[in-house]
């Protein structure tokens, strides 16, 4: 486009949603404006960008004319509710729900992976899930190089990726057990600190969770190759920001560790950190606050032909939610794609 556009933050209150306005006064993304909306709890509220304070807005069906990108962080009924009238409106929407991802209208987008993807959309493109995000980074070089067949997953995510509740959850239980004080669950099933939940959305008929099939399905899509088979296993750990992955690849053609070192040390979005003998492996206390996708422990699975682990980690309100949706808006505008090519599509 030939003018700078204007950006609608959409739960611009939220945790996603404040990380989004950072990140794109930090990038310098260039809006000519930034609005930020949220419920009606939070209209007439004051949330800072850069040095600026913006006045958040009610969100309501009329309110994207003039708007040309919309990141939405509202969650997923809000999206669907809203996210039609933003293209209806002639602004492309970039959501970070799953309520568009599987959806075959709504490209499924990590820049680093599958920016070519954007070329078709038609005013609603989709952000992955976090946890599949930190992933399919690490893996797409590794899937062109040698073909991979079968990915094993085990993520261990911050409670940060239940959203402001989840930070003040643990917050709150390490504070009463310190003061003797029983722990209240208001957010979790169970007690999340000095816990482990191996419960992360809710469960389905086949006994995954929504999250772990989520990995699976999103995986496949943004590969855009149905041969490779995934598994997944998603547990809520007490930690506050950074999802960790232990990752089992299976390959068509053998790559060795150090192969995969060199050729992950190259790719973009990834940091190799991986010297085991001097302790130097990722860890979720360490990334946090960072971009990048930190892959170490990476080694040769003995236990099948063809086999990789490796444990990664990456800080699941960035590149999991917020820098990823950002990222997704640069893409566009470098590709001249900050149109909606027609805009019956989501409203009939
Ligand atoms: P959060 O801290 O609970 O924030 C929720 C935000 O949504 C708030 O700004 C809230 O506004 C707004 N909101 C809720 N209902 C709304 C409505 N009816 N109209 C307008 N705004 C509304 O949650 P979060 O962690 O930021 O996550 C937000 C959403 O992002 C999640 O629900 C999820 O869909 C998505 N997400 C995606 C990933 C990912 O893996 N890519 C990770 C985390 C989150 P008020 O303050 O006014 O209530
Ligand atoms: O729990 C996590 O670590 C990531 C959570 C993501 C999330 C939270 C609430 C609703 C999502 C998501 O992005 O998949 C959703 C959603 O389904 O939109």
């Amino acid at each position: 486009m030939s003018r700078e556009p204007t950006v609608a933050v959409v739960g611009a209150t939220g945790a996603v949603g404040r990380e989004m306005l950072k990140i794109l006064h930090a990038r310098e993304f260039p809006a000519v404006r930034v609005l930020a909306f949220a419920s009606a709890r939070s209209a007439g509220c004051k949330i800072p960008f850069g040095d600026e304070m913006l006045t958040v807005e009610e969100l309501k069906e009329d309110v994207f004319e003039g708007i040309d990108i919309a990141i939405f962080s509202a969650g997923g009924s809000t999206s669907l509710k809203f996210s039609p009238h933003a293209a209806n409106a002639g602004c492309v929407v970039v959501d970070n729900s799953s309520a568009w991802r599987m959806d075959d209208r709504c490209p499924l987008v990590v820049p680093e992976v599958n920016p070519e993807h954007l070329e078709k959309h038609q005013g609603i493109i989709a952000n992955p899930n976090c946890s599949t995000i930190q992933m399919v980074v690490v893996l797409k070089p590794i899937h062109d190089a040698v073909r991979i067949r079968r990915i094993v997953v085990s993520t261990y995510q911050a409670v940060s990726g239940t959203g402001q509740k989840g930070i003040e959850e643990l917050e709150r239980q390490v504070r009463d057990l310190f003061n003797g004080r029983e722990p209240e669950n208001k957010v979790y099933p169970f007690r999340i600190a000095f816990n482990i939940l191996p419960h992360i959305d809710v469960f389905l008929e086949n006994d995954y969770t929504k999250e772990e099939m989520k990995m699976v399905n999103e995986t496949v899509k943004i590969f855009d190759d149905p041969s490779v088979k995934v598994t997944a296993t998603c547990a809520r750990v007490p930690v506050f920001y950074g999802h960790s992955e232990s990752v089992n690849v299976q390959t068509e053609k053998k790559m060795t560790p150090k192969e995969a070192r060199i050729l992950l040390s190259r790719s973009l979005g990834v940091v190799v950190y991986d010297n085991p003998r001097n302790n130097m492996y990722p860890l979720p206390g360490m990334h946090a606050g960072e971009d990048s996708a930190f892959v170490g422990r990476i080694r040769e699975d003995e236990s099948i032909e063809n086999g990789l682990n490796m444990w990664i980690v990456a800080d699941n309100v960035r590149k999991g939610a917020a820098l990823n949706a950002v990222q997704i808006a640069e893409e566009l505008l470098t590709r001249d794609l900050v149109r909606v090519p027609d805009k019956t599509v989501f409203i009939q």
